[in-house]
């Protein structure tokens, strides 16, 4: 990407857009455009390709999606499959018809079978059976994938695909049922340290193991590898580390200072047992992360603390 390109961002307020939106200017691009979901419906097709006809972007970073956490996934299955198909369906032609010099499209790393080898290698790609709660999210996400390789292969596109781990961090999605279980952790400790409950309430039996990524790392991985990485194979986004649920609990419960106990809930479904990436390809391309998983927490607990805490306050 040059300095001057035009970079669509789709999915600007979520996560990963929002971060990537952070990191360009930074950097020093400057010509950078997105849509509210107000001016542009992504899962309208008519409304994407006039977008794209008319903004003639160069660059597309496809952070677009219904995202969330293993409750919303079990729960709104049919949601979650229509529009992902629908929104990255629209962008990958779009950006097709309108001559785009390359996309990089995010998955997800619940795109992996459910009792694959650990760690989670790129190869291990469709070969076996996915976690039933989010196998609709998967679905749609894997379709996406296999788009961006058919359509390189056909019209000689530069469409890339990246599968990254659990995220976390600024504009994460705070609420109870619908979240991650970082973002449900933070607000979970912090309320509980502030009403001075004795007890935090965790979903599952704390066994299963998950890696986990701030999310600025990843918007800084999408940048270089957009910049470097021009390959049809998929890559991890990730640490390469992972730890028990029970773990997670524990750091959070110190970096918001709670001090009570946690109580499982076993009825709660648990997930896959363990979900972590092999990042050796990423490492290889030449990019590790910056930020570790307590310095990340306690960031993304800041966030929480400034923008969601205090305007509650100020709303009430
Ligand atoms: O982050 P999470 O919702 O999704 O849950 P997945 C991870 C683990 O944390 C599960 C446990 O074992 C949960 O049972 N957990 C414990 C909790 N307490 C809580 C809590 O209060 N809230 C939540 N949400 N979990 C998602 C997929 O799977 O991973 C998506 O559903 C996506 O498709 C995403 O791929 C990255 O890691 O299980």
């Amino acid at each position: 990407m040059k300095k001057n390109s035009k970079i669509y961002i789709a999915g600007h307020h979520g996560l990963v857009g929002s971060a990537i939106l952070r990191k360009l200017p930074e950097l020093g691009y400057e010509n950078v455009v997105y849509r509210t979901h107000h001016e542009l419906d992504l899962t309208r097709q008519k409304e994407v390709e006039q977008f794209f006809d008319q903004e003639k972007p160069e660059y597309v970073f496809l952070a677009a999606a219904k995202v969330g956490g293993i409750m919303a996934n079990s729960r709104y299955p049919a949601e979650f499959i229509y529009n992902n198909l629908a929104i990255q369906t629209n962008i990958i032609h779009a950006s097709y018809l309108n001559r785009v010099k390359k996309l990089l499209f995010l998955g997800s790393s619940c795109i992996y079978p459910r009792l694959c080898p650990q760690p989670i290698k790129e190869d291990y790609f469709l070969s076996g059976s996915l976690e039933p709660t989010n196998e609709s999210y998967a679905i749609a996400k894997i379709a996406g994938v296999k788009m961006c390789q058919s359509y390189n292969r056909q019209y000689d596109t530069r469409y890339i695909s990246v599968m990254p781990t659990n995220l976390y961090g600024p504009n994460d999605n705070f609420d109870l049922e619908t979240s991650h279980v970082l973002a449900a952790f933070i607000r979970k400790f912090h309320e509980a340290g502030v009403k001075g409950l004795k007890e935090v309430e965790v979903w599952g039996t704390g066994v299963p193991r998950r890696e986990f990524l701030y999310v600025d790392d990843m918007a800084d991985a999408c940048l270089y590898l957009m910049d470097h990485y021009d390959g049809i194979k998929i890559v991890n986004v990730g640490t390469g580390k992972d730890i028990s649920i029970r773990e997670l609990a524990g750091i959070v419960a110190r970096v918001t200072g709670f001090n009570g106990d946690f109580r499982f809930d076993p009825a709660r479904p648990d997930g896959t047992p363990q979900k972590l990436l092999d990042v050796s390809l990423l490492h290889d391309l030449g990019w590790k992360e910056k930020t570790g998983l307590e310095e990340g927490i306690r960031k993304a607990y800041q966030w929480y603390v400034k923008h969601i805490v205090t305007t509650q306050i100020s709303e009430f």
